[in-house]
């Protein structure tokens, strides 16, 4: 790249292919621009693009943590989707994850519904895996509309793959059949309303976890206020520094992949993918 210029089609700070060798690469971005089983709000097709626009708006030096961005990271684009195709869209996405496996990249996926996130699992070695799930919705249904690959279902799928242990962070809405499930099969999952009395206790449970992690966050888990363009907007949700403080407290050793899901901005400065941009941000800061 020439000195002075910029490509927004990629996350800022991020290298391209000519630049980095894939061997180099300690952490991969991705796109996945579907969101075909969307209910409510459309437009999670735009979310990879919004957020790499509005990423642009960020310093490479953190003022929080007093230091330089200092990442061998790369944004490998979009995956190629099939619009309507939920099947051959994971096909494509678990293929395309296997690959970072094998190069030793850790995938950061960019939504895209949240469907998404069960292929990238199922690339992954699951059985060893703590998923971290942020989320206004349990999304534990079995079926949703007759479905069962949907964003309503996700959760439920990757409970199906059976990793380690499922925790669920920021939930304030699901059916008493999805509550009892997860009661059942002992997943723990703390409710928005008791976060924000909890804040430090919630540190202390994520601070305190061993083994692997996956995190994914459905960019609902924060209030409409600051992410209204999502597919189905749920008020009540945490802000932006009690999800930082949350996002802070992972040991990053540990993270084997992360995928943030949802964002469905249409239009530059939205504030839901200046957010989603800042979440992005705040996982490359403590990496
Ligand atoms: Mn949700």
């Amino acid at each position: 790249m020439l000195l002075y210029t910029e490509n927004p089609l990629k996350f800022a700070f991020s290298r391209e292919i000519s630049e980095l060798s894939l061997p180099d690469a300690s952490h991969g971005i991705l796109g996945v621009p579907f969101d075909s089983t969307t209910t409510y709000i459309p437009g999670a097709r735009f979310g990879p693009n919004a957020i790499r626009e509005a990423s642009y708006n960020l310093e490479r030096f953190n003022v929080d943590l007093d230091k330089e961005l200092n990442i061998n990271l790369l944004d490998l684009g979009n995956l190629q989707v099939v619009h309507g195709n939920f099947q051959e869209t994971s096909k494509h996405l678990e293929s395309t994850i296997r690959e970072f496996v094998d190069l030793k990249i850790i995938p950061l996926i960019l939504g895209g519904e949240h469907s998404i996130s069960y292929s990238v699992l199922k690339a992954l070695n699951v059985e060893e895996l703590t998923v971290l799930h942020f989320d206004a919705h349990m999304d534990f249904r079995d079926t949703y509309q007759g479905e069962k690959f949907s964003h309503a279902t996700v959760m439920r799928r990757i409970y199906d793959l059976n990793p380690h242990e499922i925790i669920q962070i920021g939930i304030r809405s699901g059916s008493r059949k999805e509550v009892e499930f997860t009661r059942n099969v002992g997943i723990e999952s703390y409710s928005s309303n008791w976060i924000k009395n909890n804040l430090f206790k919630m540190v202390q449970i994520i601070s305190k976890l061993k083994g692997p992690v996956y995190v994914t966050l459905d960019i609902d888990v924060l209030d409409p206020a600051y992410a209204p363009s999502v597919g189905t907007p749920c008020p009540g949700g945490l802000n932006p520094l009690e999800l930082q403080k949350l996002i802070y407290s992972l040991d990053h050793e540990n993270l084997v992949g992360f995928d943030l899901v949802e964002v469905s901005s249409r239009c530059f400065g939205e504030v839901t993918s200046l957010n989603g941009a800042q979440i992005i941000y705040d996982f490359l800061s403590v990496i």
